[in-house]
């Protein structure tokens, strides 16, 4: 009887161990902002590198399907090119605001109908958890902000409480802001002026964002599509709350990169704000058959001439990273339309596959001491898990609580926790 009773008893916890585990290997615990780095609770610099998709409710209905990019994104026997799988560690997620295309696109966010989150981005968001990824939502406007202010406060009253609690969201408040307000394009006196009428509205959102979601980073666009932020080194966003967990978008695309006159004024525009905050790079990426899907060259490039010197620069300053775009027929796409990677010196899909691989256990996050159900907070959660596994020395038991690998939960554990108790 008694055996039996263990035996259940050890299957009970034997089935604990294993969701504690998971959890711990599962680590997206908060991040936040020191100086101009990203850290992790324990204070490690954290570098995310990933992927941006398309349209979420595009690539739902119209794309091949959200879960299925997923998967694709993080398969890893996966062989194309040269690395055996892939290993992001973010995605970013576009949300297109309906006003912003002329027609309409499946499963649009609408402040008033729960649907677009239920059916379709919380799954999308619960999906990344398990994966291991962090998550960017990205509200994808490419306009001046004053234009739609009222759109974008009611998209962030709307997601702020909801994420709140997810470690793993991060929100993109407004994709590229335009903002030339003299009309004189950039690179000038003016270019200070541009971004502080982009900060005015920046400042609403992360207000209302603040309100609702104290400890979520946060990352804020710059003037003229998201290249003009060196002047946020002086004149930063204000967190309301203070702890200031705010970042700073760039977006460098070839035409930017390549361009014999100005390449050196982007570069420090970034370097700029990178003396004083963190920058991240939600989009990057090319093609040399870029002209065949857009209009524009601003997306024609080589690994050669743009991506691998690109690449260089933003890992030589600790900038995170996010390749666009995953698609076959939005540019510069990753892939072909039979989902093969695009590969070869003019090609991003392999290379950006490539890039993750090589980097994929560089500047990555961890949990703290003591951080037993990997949420990246040591609390009373945590506490129980300590009580349920104390004075047990079965290594199969204790495996995801045993710190120093002596199988068994005692003091050392109890105190390593204690250090950082409620961080
Ligand atoms: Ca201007
Ligand atoms: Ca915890
Ligand atoms: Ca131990």
């Amino acid at each position: 009887m008694l055996r039996i009773r263990g035996w259940r008893i050890g299957g009970l916890f034997a089935g604990l161990v294993f969701c504690f585990a998971a959890a711990s290997e599962g680590a997206t615990p908060r991040l936040h902002v020191e100086g101009n780095q990203i850290k992790d609770p324990a204070g490690r610099e954290v570098v995310l590198r990933g992927v941006a998709l398309i349209d979420l409710g595009f690539l739902e209905s119209w794309h091949g399907g959200a879960f299925a990019m997923i998967d694709r994104l993080t398969d890893q026997t996966d062989t194309q090119g040269a690395s055996p799988g892939w290993y992001p560690k973010v995605l970013r997620i576009n949300i297109t605001p309906p006003d912003a295309v002329d027609y309409g696109w499946p499963h649009p966010f609408d402040p008033e109908d729960d649907a677009f989150y239920n059916t379709l981005l919380r799954p999308v968001v619960d999906a990344c958890k398990s994966k291991d990824l962090y998550v960017i939502i990205d509200w994808h406007y490419v306009a001046n902000t004053w234009d739609h202010v009222e759109t974008t406060s009611a998209f962030w009253e709307y997601m702020a409480p909801r994420f709140a609690e997810d470690s793993h969201v991060i929100f993109e408040l407004f994709n590229e802001p335009i903002n030339d307000v003299h009309g004189d394009w950039i690179f000038n006196s003016n270019d200070t002026a541009d971004w502080l009428s982009v900060r005015q509205d920046m400042q609403t959102w992360v207000d209302i964002v603040r309100a609702h979601a104290p400890r979520n980073l946060i990352l804020v666009g710059g003037a003229f599509y998201s290249q003009v932020i060196g002047p946020a080194a002086t004149y930063p966003v204000n967190d309301p709350i203070g702890g200031g967990n705010i970042a700073y978008v760039s977006h460098i695309y070839p035409g930017h990169w390549c361009d014999s006159n100005w390449s050196s004024s982007y570069q420090n525009q970034i370097t700029t704000c990178h003396s004083a905050h963190p920058v991240v790079m939600t989009e990057w990426g090319f093609s040399d058959q870029a002209g065949s899907s857009t209009p524009s060259d601003l997306l024609m490039g080589t690994i050669t001439e743009y991506g691998q010197p690109l690449m260089n620069f933003v890992e030589g300053l600790g900038i995170s990273h996010t390749a666009w775009v995953a698609s076959y027929n939005w540019g510069p796409p990753m892939f072909w339309n039979n989902w093969t990677l695009r590969c070869g010196e003019g090609e991003m899909g392999c290379f950006v596959k490539d890039t993750l691989y090589l980097r994929r256990e560089d500047d990555q996050p961890g949990l703290l001491a003591g951080d037993f159900t990997g949420e990246g907070d040591v609390n009373m959660a945590d506490l129980e898990t300590l009580a349920a596994f104390w004075l047990e020395d079965d290594c199969l038991l204790t495996a995801g609580t045993d710190l120093d690998g002596d199988c068994a939960v005692d003091l050392y554990e109890f105190f390593e926790m204690s250090q950082n108790w409620l961080r």
